[in-house]
């Protein structure tokens, strides 16, 4: 059916006829509204250091606690930034009074669910209650409740989009991608249970399914979560149903008027967090595993400083490797360039094309305005997700285009170019050549790279190639050498650290103190999304035989992995992937558990997000702390102002669940309490200490 001509409300039959009169609908606004004469807020035109609004500047690049030096590309590019007026995000933060003291906003009291209000309540207004008599606990937990939604959401939609590929290729109405692995295609579809003879349509419809789902699990809950896990949700009567409905149970329940039980609200916060992982992290990772590989280790470089100066520079930037897949081929295609094509990443749609293709990793969400200020990037191509508005202001300064591409996604003031999974291959090409031909307009007086070489990497830890790598060791029983390892206390324990860069620290600080206090411990740290910028751009993703930092323990084990695999050396940490390839976590936790004959809960592992700034990040928090691991997090997320629902994340939910929050912003002490759990789980399980 032709969409241009499809009546908005009239909804036809087939299974995408929701989504496309939604797409209808907003383009015909927007077509409207520009007929009408009517254009959305440009983005202020005077830059914030030009108002001569400076304050707390560089925050980017001073010194830290411990002597820890600043990050020398990052801090050369925000110098230069600065001398241009450009302001960045170390610059920008929040203009509430209030908010800042920990007291309204940041405490998670401000309440905007009516017009009532806004009321804020706690030590900053003196009020005890809401217009509607809301207490400070029922206010706290339903804007926390609230923001596991939103992050679920965003991980679903991913998903979404991924499946609704996948299920187009099936039927032959999307030809520009196929199926690379298909041994991981059949093992999702006996994992599921599908049927019929179109396995990859069975796959995609049955990811789908879950999404819309009444009543019942989702389908990919019951494949990857293992039985003892699900015993434990479901009698706590937190099982999901399907994705969409959970999400619009919460924006019902956090309503003014609705659900005002602050117990009852944070049960909801506990499924969304098992919507995130199964109806999001899980399917959105496997059937992109499906359409483009699963990765296998892989070396490259990252910094800022893999743009070339004498390169047509292409950042990709977002999350969904969709689009960002089919640029880089249509990069290498692409004939008679006026120069080489190079295409870099940022975020995790950078991290997605690193795993698979050896793509160079450019930087890390807080970098992104900083690859613009090289002055020489042709074209940044964004998805969705942790995308600054701000970049199209940077980029006024310079000649870059800015390209939205999704239907979800637009910038006031940037190109778009809308993706459809259909013309993919066009819309690739179409893209590279505004890139190719926006060369011309570089100003090269303006480009200023730093002189400082990107640092190497080596990715690709997708749980498959780790156990490829330990089948080199022990191949009639890969996972032996790891256990063994443990038993030993060669390596004390597994630490997986993923998540945000936060702009209110000296950069990467809280992360690569961690990581390293830990690899000194013997503590193997695995890892995704942005804290695999940080730490790969100080060497810490590099393979180097010495191994700079490691416990002796934790050395010999991953020396003897690479000599088995005929490598110089591993890295010391091992970078699993995007923020969706936290499902990756999962499937090594579960088989190690499995070995040992113990719940997640007993074994002596880790998560920390130390530098979480997302919604997205909150809801993985959630997930792993379903799962039944210590979750560190590097600052309270907006709900310190209730003291009760403090007492339950971190501590209470553990009885229950047998995973909890653990809030430290300071790495240090993280770092050694992170230590004394992984030995109090060692000490359970009889193994040294
Ligand atoms: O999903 S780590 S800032 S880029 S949210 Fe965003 Fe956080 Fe980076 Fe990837 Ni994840």
């Amino acid at each position: 059916m032709d969409r241009k001509h499809k009546k908005v409300g009239k909804i036809s039959d087939d299974s995408d006829s929701l989504v496309k009169c939604r797409e209808v609908n907003r383009r015909d606004f927007l077509k409207a509204a520009a007929a009408a004469g009517i254009v959305g807020v440009v983005l202020g035109s005077t830059d914030v250091l030009a108002q001569g609004k400076k304050k707390a500047l560089a925050r980017g690049h001073k010194a830290a606690p411990g002597g820890f030096g600043p990050e020398p590309v990052t801090a050369e590019l925000i110098e230069r930034a600065h001398k241009l007026g450009i302001d960045l995000v170390w610059d920008r933060e929040s203009h509430c009074e209030v908010a800042l003291a920990g007291q309204g906003g940041a405490a998670g009291l401000c309440c905007f669910r009516c017009q009532m209000g806004p009321c804020t309540l706690g030590e900053a207004t003196g009020s005890e209650r809401g217009a509607c008599g809301a207490t400070k606990d029922v206010v706290v937990a339903r804007g926390l409740v609230r923001r596991v939604a939103g992050g679920a959401a965003a991980h679903v939609e991913h998903m979404r989009s991924v499946a609704k590929t996948l299920k187009g290729m099936a039927t032959g109405k999307i030809k520009g991608y196929e199926i690379t692995d298909k041994a991981k295609l059949d093992a999702i579809y006996a994992g599921l249970g599908c049927t019929g003879e179109n396995k990859a349509l069975a796959v995609a419809e049955e990811s789908l399914a879950d999404l819309g789902k009444d009543e019942g699990i989702p389908a990919w809950l019951q494949y990857k979560a293992n039985s003892e896990r699900k015993a434990c949700w479901e009698k706590l009567g937190i099982m999901p149903t399907g994705a969409g409905a959970e999400i619009s149970e919460t924006c019902h329940r956090t309503n003014m008027g609705v659900d005002a039980d602050m117990i009852h609200l944070a049960t909801d916060a506990l499924k969304l967090g098992l919507v995130d992982g199964y109806c999001g992290l899980h399917p959105a990772t496997a059937l992109q595993d499906v359409l483009f590989g699963t990765p296998k280790l892989v070396s490259s470089l990252a910094n800022l400083t893999v743009i070339g100066a004498d390169k047509i520079n292409i950042v990709v930037h977002g999350h969904e490797p969709l689009l960002s897949e089919k640029i880089v081929e249509a990069a290498e295609k692409f004939l008679a360039p006026p120069q080489p094509i190079n295409v870099v990443g940022i975020c995790c749609t950078g991290n997605e094309i690193l795993m698979r293709r050896g793509v160079p990793l450019a930087g890390s969400m807080v970098q992104q305005e900083l690859a613009i200020v090289t002055g020489a990037i042709e074209a940044m191509v964004v998805d969705v997700q942790c995308i600054m508005p701000n970049i199209q202001r940077v980029a006024r300064h310079f000649h870059t285009k800015v390209i939205t591409t999704n239907p979800h996604a637009r910038i006031e003031g940037a190109t778009h170019v809308e993706f459809k999974p259909e013309e993919a291959d066009e819309i690739a090409k179409k893209i590279v050549q505004m890139a190719v031909d926006n060369f011309a307009q570089r100003d090269h007086s303006k480009v200023m790279i730093p002189r400082i070489p990107p640092a190497k990497v080596m990715a690709g830890f997708s749980v498959e190639q780790i156990i490829a790598a330990l089948a080199k060791v022990n191949p009639s029983d890969p996972l032996k050498p790891l256990i063994d390892a443990i038993a030993a206390n060669n390596i004390r324990g597994i630490t997986a650290i993923v998540g945000c860069v936060t702009p209110r620290d000296p950069y990467g600080y809280r992360h690569l103190v961690l990581t390293r206090r830990l690899l000194a411990e013997n503590v193997l740290v695995v890892g995704t999304g942005c804290w695999a910028h940080v730490v790969g751009q100080r060497g810490l993703l590099e393979p180097n035989p010495d191994y700079p930092g490691v416990g002796a323990g934790l050395r010999a084990v991953l020396d003897a992995v690479a000599k088995a695999n005929g490598l110089p050396a591993l890295p010391p940490c091992w970078h699993m992937g995007s923020c969706v390839d936290n499902s990756r976590i999962e499937d090594v936790l579960n088989p190690v558990a499995a070995y040992l004959k113990v719940k997640i809960s007993d074994l002596p592992v880790a998560a920390s997000a130390p530098e979480f700034i997302t919604e997205k990040a909150v809801a993985i928090g959630v997930w792993a702390v379903n799962l039944g691991v210590l979750t560190h997090i590097g600052g309270q997320p907006y709900i310190s102002g209730s003291e009760k629902m403090v007492k339950l994340l971190t501590a209470d939910v553990e009885n229950l669940i047998g995973g909890r929050f653990y809030v430290e912003t300071n790495p240090e002490k993280a770092a050694k309490e992170i230590l004394v759990h992984i030995n109090a789980k060692r000490q359970k399980l009889g193994l040294p200490v």
